[in-house]
């Protein structure tokens, strides 16, 4: 594959390169990938309005590169490994032949529904293999998926679905995720009731149960399939047409629908999954993302596809029927890359170590990790138990409005390092800024991440509010985009993510970043997890608050509560020293793992009867136990 890079040197010649002249850089690696019509200019930016656009004037269609393209060289290889939520369920290979033709009939259906290029539509489905022949359908004719994530409520899916103004929804029955069934139909008819822009609703039979029918609005997804053919040309897309729109929730109020454009999310995709992951013609990957994520449209659908791999998607959850299912599914589909979060990382490290050890993970070569700070603990959990001490760690530090991977080491080229996401990829050009806002020069410092330059898939604005994406990502230090993140760097340029630099505690004047004491904590050998904030204090301004997590087992009393302050004390100082620390069984996290430390920052505050929106928290009842035993 001509994009890889294959040695620390040619890292390190392909970043000077690509920050030395981005134009000519990306334009070379975009020679690799199939256009209709070529570009007349490689960038154009702005960032005082803020507007970008790469491969300006080009023209493509993302699916004939994730499909069209293999057909010749690899048609029978599989594309997609689809892995059931129950194990007594058969496991479905899907050739690349096979999606192609799944994808240009479903895409016949969308159109015969009515939908046209250009026009939205939401997709709100279990991880079946179908909702990634639903994505590629909507590229395939120039429709505008906004995914939701499955999980979501009715309010949740209103609200995106009316932002965007979508015509179609397509969604299922029901969705199977561990012992539980989602009744997904049921959700998305509560929602549809406020919904006046939908005209059709596309409804995929996986669970079998009992829905209620609304014939002037409902289709069965099968009756659908059996009207049309396979032959779908596909639609031709300008480089900065919009692919999708993706939602991801704000520090207040409304989510933000970040828009994506088909050409620069396309390039940087694929380039950043087949250099992060060193993937080798033949291997297996595995994302364990959901694809309402942006890691699953970037790192299970897009990039993997256009590089003609093989992805695995996992429709249940790691801990069903028991903590051991990644790894029996490692084993199963002989694995070489996994990819998932330090959240899932902690909850398995949780469980007695024979739940690895049985299986046979001599295939993995790659392990990766994304979607929050990886605590040092789960670093080595990972590295040990799992990668057996021989697999690099990827550390990939990106988010929703990045589209791609921004920070991380490249598997076996460059070096890794416990809690470090390490080197930018070439393109990007992270710096560290003080207060102020100036760039801090020495390269071992601490301060607030911003880049510096445009890299194509950079998401291009909030859908309908550009303003608000000026203010948010622009306006904070002008000319940078500004990720709301901090950072530290050590004497190598290698970067480590702190946390967001809005979780920032200031005790009795001294700025406290809360990930860093989260960090100590959760290196008590009896704690799982923890969370931190800060509450008003008569002397100190504030103070702080600890949520802690322990082991199953372990009793909490007021003698580890006295260990875990030393712990903090001894790595951070005496002024980091938790005020209160309340042991929880559960901490309020966001559907993708992030923990919700607005609701902690108020039940800390004692303002518990007005918690905001819960809804859209994976597990609400923790919320109520919280308040039950706060100190
Ligand atoms: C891909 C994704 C983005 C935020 C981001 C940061 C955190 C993601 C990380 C990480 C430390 C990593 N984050 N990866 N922090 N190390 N490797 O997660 O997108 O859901 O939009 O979240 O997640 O705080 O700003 P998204």
């Amino acid at each position: 594959m001509t994009l890889q890079i294959r040695s620390l040197e040619e890292y390190q010649k392909e970043y000077q390169k690509s920050i030395e002249n981005p134009a000519n850089f990306w334009a070379e690696i975009a020679e690799n990938f199939v256009w209709k019509k070529k570009w007349s200019k490689v960038l154009e930016y702005d960032w005082l309005q803020p507007e970008t656009k790469w491969f300006l004037g080009a023209q493509l269609n993302i699916t004939e590169n994730c499909l069209d393209r293999h057909l010749d060289t690899k048609g029978d290889q599989t594309a997609i490994i689809w892995e059931p939520n129950s194990p007594s369920e058969e496991a479905k290979h899907i050739s690349y032949k096979e999606l192609h033709s799944q994808v240009c009939a479903f895409a016949n259906v969308l159109k015969n529904n009515g939908v046209k290029k250009g026009d939205r539509v939401c997709i709100y489905m279990p991880m079946v293999a179908e909702l990634a022949v639903a994505v590629l359908a909507c590229a395939r004719i120039g429709a505008v998926h906004s995914v939701v994530f499955a999980g979501f409520s009715s309010t949740a899916l209103a609200a995106r679905i009316n932002d965007a103004a979508c015509k179609v929804l397509l969604t299922a029955d029901g969705g199977f995720r561990g012992d539980k069934i989602t009744p997904l139909k049921d959700i998305a008819d509560e929602a549809l009731k406020t919904c006046p822009t939908i005209q059709k609703s596309i409804v995929y039979k996986r669970t079998n149960q009992e829905v209620t029918w609304n014939p002037s609005l409902d289709v069965w997804w099968h009756e659908e399939l059996e009207k049309v053919d396979d032959n779908c040309p596909a639609e031709v897309m300008d480089s900065e047409d919009i692919l999708f729109i993706l939602y991801t929730s704000g520090s207040t109020g409304k989510p933000k629908g970040m828009v994506h454009t088909c050409g620069g999310y396309m390039v940087y995709t694929t380039y950043s999954f087949q250099n992060v992951f060193q993937y080798k013609e033949g291997d297996i990957y595995w994302c364990t993302a959901d694809i309402g994520w942006i890691t699953g449209h970037s790192y299970i659908v897009y990039g993997p596809l256009s590089s003609g791999a093989t992805t695995v998607m996992f429709e249940g959850v790691p801990s069903y029927p028991d903590y051991g299912r990644f790894w029996e599914v490692c084993e199963k589909h002989k694995v070489n890359q996994f990819y998932t979060a330090p959240t899932a990382i902690r909850a398995l490290a949780k469980h007695p170590t024979e739940l690895v050890d049985k299986y046979n993970l001599s295939d993995l070569k790659v392990l990766g990790t994304v979607g929050e700070p990886i605590n040092e603990e789960a670093w080595h959990w990972y590295d040990d138990h799992v990668g057996k001490n021989k697999c690099p760690i990827v550390d990939t530090w990106w988010q929703t409005e990045t589209g791609g991977m921004m920070i991380s080491s490249l598997a076996g080229i460059t070096k890794d390092k416990p809690t470090f996401a390490t080197l930018p990829l070439p393109g990007i050009q992270p710096v560290l800024l003080d207060n102020d806002g100036n760039e801090i020069q020495n390269t071992e410092a601490e301060g607030i991440l911003a880049i510096k330059n445009p890299w194509p898939s950079l998401a291009r604005t909030i859908y309908g509010d550009h303003q608000r994406y000026k203010n948010v990502y622009f306006s904070a230090y002008p000319n940078h985009y500004f990720p709301g993140d901090g950072a530290l760097r050590d004497g190598q340029g290698n970067y480590r993510i702190t946390g967001r630099v809005d979780d920032v505690v200031i005790v009795s004047g001294h700025n406290l970043g809360t990930a860093p004491i989260e960090n100590a904590i959760n290196e008590h050998e009896k704690v799982v997890e923890s969370a931190v904030v800060g509450f008003p204090h008569d002397i100190k301004g504030n103070a702080l608050y600890a949520y802690v997590i322990t082991y199953d087992g372990v009793v909490p009393d007021d003698e580890l509560a006295k260990e875990i302050r030393q712990v903090v004390s001894n790595t951070i100082g005496p002024i980091a020293k938790p005020d209160k620390i309340q042991f929880v069984s559960g901490l309020p996290k966001t559907r993708s793992g992030k923990i919700m430390r607005r609701i902690l920052r108020k039940v800390a505050a004692n303002e518990t009867s007005n918690l905001g929106d819960v809804s859209t928290l994976l597990n609400p009842e923790v919320v109520q136990n919280i308040i039950d035993n706060k100190l």
